[in-house]
């Protein structure tokens, strides 16, 4: 038997969900009932009469499934999953920001722990971003905790005053607009397409800027090009071949597994799950306070629909 037919055998014997977000490794990615974007996961988990979600992403994802799933056991399959955008920003500095800016409504990208999303006036995905901020009475925005998402967001959005925190995904922020410019010297024809976590010089290239769950629907948008540049981490081009296998994908740096290869992302592994499913390893607890305040910022950003 392979580790995927003994992964697919255990899940079916714990009545078990498998969620891989777009970043995991293709297997991990293929031995999932469902893959997606980290708030569209955990609105599958909702609908799923599994007891256990195994959930193959970073810490504030499966804290987000927790969050919206309570009474459910959540695992993480690789504890050393963290994301170094979730903790750039802390409770404590997340009330600094408060103190100097009181009267913003903070908006927070959902790429954080619970704990920062509980002191949050509402969240966001990169899918509805902009949609959640027009959509805010307050003029005064305060936007936590990725900068380069903060500034795209107030460029569309010119009528708010739009303060923004200054955290960064290191994996999209590497990349400049110069290396961008290379790729597309070097790749005939493409239609490029950018997550608006990159930074400006990026954005300003590409044709589309949208979340991963977007991107997969873009080719569709361009049914006469043939070749595709994205910018983002590069586990989204295992979803984009399976979907379009007569397209041509290149990551914008060039080169897979180098530079937009998220080492937090591709820590878990097939072994890691079949072990989550062994030895309900590792359940991911949210304290309740958190846990109220967390799923009250997600609720008001659901009642908000998405922009892409
Ligand atoms: O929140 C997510 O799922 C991330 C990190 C990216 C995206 O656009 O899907």
């Amino acid at each position: 038997m392979t580790i995927h037919e003994e992964i697919r055998e255990l899940a079916a014997e714990r009545n078990a969900v498998i969620l891989a977000h777009n970043y995991q490794w293709p297997e991990v990615q293929d031995v999932a009932d469902f893959t997606g974007d980290s708030l569209g996961l955990s609105l599958e988990a909702q609908k799923t009469a599994a007891d256990l979600i195994v959930f193959c992403g970073v810490h504030f994802m499966a804290e987000s499934a927790k969050v919206l799933n309570p009474e459910k056991t959540v695992l993480l399959p690789n504890i050393a999953a963290g994301c170094s955008l979730a903790d750039s920003i802390t409770a404590a500095s997340l009330l600094e920001w408060k103190e100097r800016y009181p009267e913003h409504t903070v908006v927070t990208y959902v790429n954080s722990t619970a704990e920062v999303k509980a002191l949050s006036d509402i969240c966001c995905t990169s899918a509805n971003a902009v949609s959640v901020v027009r959509s805010l009475p307050g003029d005064k925005i305060l936007f936590t905790p990725d900068r380069n998402l903060g500034r795209w967001v107030a460029e569309q959005v010119p009528e708010k005053d739009v303060v923004v925190y200054d955290g960064v995904c290191p994996i999209h922020d590497i990349m400049r607009g110069a290396d961008m410019r290379k790729t597309i010297d070097t790749t005939k024809d493409a239609i490029v397409v950018a997550h608006p976590e990159c930074r400006e010089d990026v954005l300003a290239l590409a044709d589309e800027i949208c979340s991963t769950t977007a991107m997969l629907g873009v080719p569709a948008k361009y049914p006469d090009a043939k070749t595709f540049i994205v910018a983002t981490e590069n586990g989204i081009i295992h979803q984009l071949k399976k979907r379009y296998p007569d397209r041509e994908f290149v990551i914008a740096d060039g080169c897979i597994g180098c530079r937009l290869h998220c080492p937090y992302m591709k820590v878990t592994t097939l072994a890691d799950v079949k072990s989550a499913l062994l030895n309900n390893e590792f359940a991911v607890d949210v304290p309740h306070d958190d846990l109220v305040g967390a799923r009250r910022a997600l609720e008001r950003m659901l009642a908000v629909p998405r922009d892409n």
